[in-house]
C-alpha cells in the first residue's frame, strides 16, 4: 500500500545563459527570486546552461555568460548562504531524470508546444532533438528536488503545465501517488511578461538579433537612454486610463516597465504621464531605469573581476544540490525497476 507523502515546500527555478541577462528576466523573474529568498520555503536557482545548448553556443561565450548570469543573480541581491545557487551541468541527477522523463512524456505534449514553434520557427527539421524535448529536462530540473513552486514569467506556464503533467502520470504510471509533487507556477512579479522595445507583439528576450530591442542588465546609462529614446511607439499621447492602452502594446509595455521599476501601478503611471508625449515620458523612463540598472551593472563588473569567486560559489551550491537530489534520484530509480548494485 502506497503512503500519500507531503512534499517540503521548496522553490526551483532556473535561466539560461544564452546571452546577457535582460531587463525581461529581471522583472519577470529574478526581483522575485530575490523576495522568496526572504519567505518561509527553500531556494533553489540554477543557471541552466545544458538548456542553453539547445541553440548552438560558441563553447568560450557560454563560460563566459555562465558567470555573467550568476554574477547577475549575486548583484540583483541572491545571496549563496541563503539560496543554493549552481548550474546544471554540475549537477548529473537534472540529466539522468530527463533521459526517464524523456520516456514518460508524449510526443503530442511535446508538438504542442509554443515555444518550439516560435524558436524553431521554418528551420524545423534541422532544430536539434534538445530543443524539442527541452520541456522534459525542464520538468526533471524541479522534480529532481520535489521542488513545490516555480517563479517564472508568463512565457514559461506552458512549460510548467508539461512539467505537472509529465510529475502525474509518472505517479500514475509507476502506480506512486505523490512521489513527486505537482509544481505550482508562481506567475505574477512586477511585470510577468516584458515585451521587445522594437516591437510591442513580441515579449523582451536575450537572444534577440536586435540589441535595441531589449535593455541588458550590464547596459550602460548612455545605452539605456538611447534604446528608450528610440523604443518604437505611436503618435498619441498617454491616456488618463489603463483602458486607453488597448490596441497600444508598445505604449503599455513602456507603462508597464516604468509601473515596475517605480514599485507602483500602471493606473498610477497613466494618472501621472496622462496628455503627456513620449517626448516627455520616454526621458523619465530613462531615468528611472538607469537609477535602477546601474547599481546592478556596477556591481556584475566587480563580481566579474574575480571569475574564480564565482566558480566557488557554483561548485559550493552544485556539491549542496547534489546532496539534495541524489537520494530522490535513486528512489526514481527503484521506483522504475533501474538497478542499482554499487554502493
Ligand atoms: N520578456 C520577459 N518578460 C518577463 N519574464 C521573462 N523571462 C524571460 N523573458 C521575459 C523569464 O525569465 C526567466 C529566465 O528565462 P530563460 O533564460 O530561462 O529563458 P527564456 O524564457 O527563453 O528567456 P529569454 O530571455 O527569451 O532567453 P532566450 O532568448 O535565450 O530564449 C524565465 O522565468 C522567463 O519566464
Amino acid at each position: 500500500m502506497n503512503q500519500a507523502r507531503t512534499h517540503t515546500p521548496r522553490v526551483f527555478s532556473g535561466v539560461q545563459p544564452s546571452g546577457q541577462l535582460t531587463l525581461g528576466n529581471y522583472l519577470g523573474a529574478i526581483r522575485r527570486f530575490v523576495e522568496l529568498q526572504d519567505g518561509a520555503m527553500e531556494t533553489i536557482y540554477c543557471v541552466v546552461d545544458l538548456h542553453a545548448i539547445t541553440v548552438w553556443q560558441d563553447p568560450a561565450a557560454l563560460t563566459d555568460a555562465t558567470r555573467q548570469v550568476t554574477a547577475a543573480f549575486l548583484a540583483c541581491g541572491l545571496d549563496p548562504k541563503r539560496s543554493i545557487l549552481f548550474n546544471q551541468s554540475q549537477v548529473p541527477a537534472h540529466s539522468e531524470l530527463a533521459w526517464i522523463f524523456n520516456c514518460v512524456v508524449r510526443l503530442g505534449w511535446l508538438t504542442r508546444m509554443t515555444q518550439f514553434k516560435e524558436k524553431a520557427g521554418k528551420n524545423r527539421e534541422n532544430s536539434s532533438a534538445g530543443l524539442y524535448i527541452y520541456p522534459a529536462l525542464m520538468a526533471a530540473d524541479i522534480l529532481a528536488y520535489r521542488a513545490t513552486h516555480v517563479p517564472v514569467g508568463e512565457d514559461q506556464k506552458q512549460h510548467l503545465e508539461l512539467a505537472r503533467d509529465i510529475a502525474a502520470k509518472f505517479n500514475n504510471d509507476f502506480d506512486a501517488p505523490d512521489f513527486f509533487p505537482l509544481p505550482e507556477p508562481l506567475i505574477g512579479g512586477p511585470a510577468p511578461r516584458v515585451m521587445s522595445l522594437r516591437d510591442g507583439s513580441k515579449k523582451m528576450s536575450k537572444s534577440d538579433p536586435s540589441d535595441l530591442s531589449r535593455i541588458n542588465l550590464t547596459d550602460d546609462a548612455d545605452t539605456i537612454a538611447n534604446k528608450i529614446r528610440k523604443a518604437r511607439t505611436d503618435p498619441e499621447p498617454l491616456p488618463e486610463t489603463v483602458e486607453g492602452l488597448e490596441g497600444r502594446p508598445e505604449a503599455a509595455n513602456l507603462v508597464g516597465i516604468y509601473a515596475a521599476l517605480a514599485g507602483t501601478s500602471a493606473e498610477a503611471v497613466v494618472a501621472e504621464f496622462a496628455g503627456q508625449g513620449f517626448g516627455v515620458f520616454k526621458p523619465a523612463l530613462a531615468e528611472l531605469a538607469v537609477s535602477h540598472l546601474t547599481p546592478i551593472s556596477a556591481e556584475i563588473r566587480r563580481l566579474m573581476a574575480d571569475p574564480a569567486e564565482i566558480d566557488r560559489v557554483l561548485g559550493d551550491g552544485a556539491e549542496r544540490a547534489a546532496a539534495l537530489a541524489e537520494p530522490i534520484l535513486a528512489e526514481t530509480y527503484a521506483r522504475v525497476g533501474l538497478l542499482r548494485s554499487r554502493g
